[in-house]
């Protein structure tokens, strides 16, 4: 059973807390990782699309592990910046992305990486739904199989190719910041079709909405940028999804 199914017997909703270790000292990422910790996040996923320092991702690592009992994830942009200190990585395949590095170099390059250093991954479907005007990073860094928020077909084709490729769950992300969140729609209709874990992020600001892609259907929901602005801000969000 996958790590994240575990996780989901003990606690039917999930909160992780993402900290982009380029945004703060590790000192400071380590506070956050505290607060969140208290607030009832589950787990701490360290990474970022623009992360480009091993050491940088290591020392927040350290830090962060020094002020948290929960699981620490990496949530990697490359096979360059994993470290050894994390409990586990989200082991992904950017599902929609045209790019073979994306796709399947990386993670080729990745896997020796991982298995030397005795990471242990998740193996994560990585779907990016483009719901903004304005182009996210992760839109600017790759070349997309675009997946509008109306395209909801296609999401779903998306998630059954990641359930019957045996990967462990399913990550729906609407980039860092967006415009909006992922259509409950889509949730509603990805989580119809699926019985793998639901990971949903991107956008995520208030209770209300976290407590809407629950309802719809999600397992996990991913908060980012709003920690870095605000972290007390999680609180609120949390407690709209348990
Ligand atoms: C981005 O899903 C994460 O990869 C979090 O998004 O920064 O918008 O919370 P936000």
């Amino acid at each position: 059973m996958s790590v994240i199914n575990e996780w989901l017997k003990k606690q039917k909703k999930l909160h992780f807390s993402l900290i982009d270790p380029d945004k703060q000292s590790p000192e400071e990422a380590g506070e956050k990782a505290r607060i969140c910790q208290s607030y009832g996040t589950n787990a701490i996923m360290v990474g970022g699309t623009t992360v480009s320092s091993r050491k940088m991702v290591y020392e927040t690592v350290v830090e962060i592990k020094k002020k948290v009992s929960i699981p620490v994830i990496l949530f990697p942009n490359s096979g360059k910046f994993l470290v050894d200190n994390a409990d586990y990585l989200f082991f992904m395949m950017l599902l929609n992305s045209k790019d073979y590095r994306h796709k399947f170099g990386e993670q080729l390059e990745g896997a020796i990486i991982v298995k030397e250093l005795g990471i242990k991954p998740i193996p994560t479907g990585y779907l990016i739904v483009s719901t903004s005007s304005i182009p996210t990073t992760v839109e600017k860094k790759t070349i997309l199989d675009k997946v509008g928020n109306d395209d909801i077909e296609k999401a779903v084709k998306y998630a059954l190719y990641t359930e019957y490729t045996g990967m462990h769950c399913l990550y729906m992300d609407a980039g860092s910041n967006p415009q909006q969140p992922i259509s409950n729609e889509m949730i509603k209709a990805v989580r119809k079709e699926i019985s793998i874990p639901l990971i949903i992020g991107g956008g995520i600001r208030d209770a209300e909405t976290a407590k809407q892609k629950i309802q719809a259907g999600a397992d996990v929901i991913v908060t980012g940028t709003l920690l870095e602005k605000n972290v007390e801000s999680v609180k609120e969000i949390i407690k709209g999804i348990k």
